[in-house]
């Protein structure tokens, strides 16, 4: 598919995301939401995509997101939807019920954490999943969506 201008990819971050790059940098590191969102505009420009990054610590907020990538057509959803990744069927709905390509990034490897972060109820909706990569995770999301539209990288 070739890649038009107006293509727009929404990276939806979830509760707490918001505080990256202030505590826990052991386990996030040291970059922040801005330097995430940052990243995520160069590399979807990278394909002559626009980003479009939110973060809510709600998860009806974040639905009302899902809903309105596909209300406005996005190309696809890279989302980090936090611990609501473990405990949301209502998010897992909305993924299933839009049909918009999703993939699905956690920073921390959650394999490697406590168990109950061990299972994902966002990822049965997403067609990938990258965990442990850090906000690197988000980059490598992003050519993985591309890669799945068919959008090549712009000359
Ligand atoms: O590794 C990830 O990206 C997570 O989605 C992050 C969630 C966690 O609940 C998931 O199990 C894995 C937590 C995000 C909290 O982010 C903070 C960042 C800095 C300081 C405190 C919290």
């Amino acid at each position: 598919m070739a890649s038009s201008p107006d293509q727009t990819i929404y990276v939806l971050n979830g509760p707490n995301l918001n505080l990256l790059g202030t505590r826990e940098p052991e386990t996030y590191g040291h970059a922040t939401l801005a330097d995430v969102e940052k990243l995520c505009t160069d590399t979807a420009a990278h394909f002559g995509l626009k980003a479009d990054c939110r973060q809510s610590n709600r998860e009806g907020e974040l639905i009302d997101f899902i809903h309105e990538a596909h209300a406005k057509k996005a190309a696809g959803i890279v989302i980090n939807a936090g611990a609501y990744s473990h405990t949301s069927i209502a998010l897992h709905d909305a993924l299933k019920a839009v049909k918009v390509p999703a993939i699905e990034v956690h920073i921390s490897n959650i394999h490697a954490r406590e168990s109950f972060r061990h299972h994902s109820f966002t990822a049965r909706a997403a067609f990938a999943t990258l965990a442990g990569f850090g906000i690197d995770g988000y980059r490598l999301a992003i050519f993985g969506l591309a890669a799945k539209l068919g959008v090549k990288a712009k000359a």
